[in-house]
């Protein structure tokens, strides 16, 4: 190693050090990085007056990868539940692709503010997590921070429900059949958190958290709806899994009040993917010691 590569070294160090500091102190109160997440929820009034909505169908462009057959030899109950059981990670019907999470990341109301510095109320309906026929069901869902999560198991076999966000905490926990229903919310919002079974590779669900109420899940037939959204100019992206972190579309989408904005997504194979921009980006891991230890 040269002298300049040495400098080079330490300088780059010092940078690094120097941002992993500042980002540690800015993401410290706001809670999340998430999107439409701005604003103080103490200070932060709730949205009244005219809504419109947001909708479209999300299509799969090209030949459709086709569900892959799953080995259920490790665990005779998911075979015997579900014989055919395949992969749900690409679920395409006529050009249609379902599970898609599909949400508005931030944008201005005609009234002026930023969507996110609105107060937004936590549901008081639950949102119910199956696992049956050893998948998750939903595969897909979504959630607004502090609403309740019911977490079921409907197989006669036992389930470990483990999900791996980045700013909520880490959680896994066994469900044996018959066991009673675990319920679970997310304090800060984060898209997507990926969820798997320690007893089973290969059921895998995706959890979006949202701070507002702006989100749906596209259906078989692709299509989802955004209702409630106040007049304004929004940024709307579309999420669908794949990949380390996923992939995503972005549109800008006027919505006019008492009326609807339309955004259409596509997403495919090959090229068509490959110009998305994955939408949960790891920093690489400053191989440093940690600051706040
Ligand atoms: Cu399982």
């Amino acid at each position: 190693m040269n002298k300049q590569t040495k400098v080079w070294l330490v300088l780059s160090l010092a940078l690094s050090l120097l941002a992993l500091g500042s980002a540690c102190g800015g993401a410290k109160d706001s809670g999340t990085n998430a999107p439409a997440t701005g604003g103080s929820d103490a200070a932060a009034a709730p949205y009244s007056g005219a809504t419109g909505t947001i909708a479209g169908v999300v299509s799969f462009e090209g030949t459709a990868p086709a569900p892959k057959k799953i080995d259920t030899t490790a665990d005779a109950a998911c075979g015997k539940a579900n014989p055919n059981l395949t992969t749900d990670d690409t679920i395409v019907t006529d050009g249609k692709l379902a599970n898609v999470f599909v949400y508005i990341k931030e944008g201005t109301v005609d009234a002026g503010k930023k969507i996110g510095e609105y107060a937004w109320s936590t549901p008081s309906n639950t949102v119910q997590l199956d696992q049956r026929g050893c998948h998750y069901n939903p595969h897909v869902l979504g959630v607004q921070t502090n609403q309740k999560i019911s977490i079921t198991n409907s197989d006669q076999t036992q389930h470990n429900i483990h999900w791996i966000p980045k700013t909520n905490p880490e959680w896994n926990q066994s469900q044996p059949n018959g066991a009673p229903a675990i319920e679970k919310t997310f304090t800060r919002a984060e898209v997507l958190i990926p969820v798997k079974c320690n007893q089973h590779p290969w059921m895998k669900a995706y959890i979006g958290v949202m701070r507002t109420p702006f989100f749906d899940v596209t259906e078989t037939n692709g299509a989802y709806e955004i209702k409630g959204v106040p007049p304004g100019k929004y940024t709307v992206v579309a999420w669908r899994e794949g990949g380390t972190n996923g992939s995503e579309k972005t549109m800008e989408v006027t919505v006019p009040a008492n009326g609807s904005g339309k955004a259409d997504f596509a997403f495919g194979g090959g090229a068509a993917t490959s110009s998305t921009k994955p939408s949960l980006t790891m920093m690489p891991a400053p191989e440093i010691p940690s600051l706040h230890k």
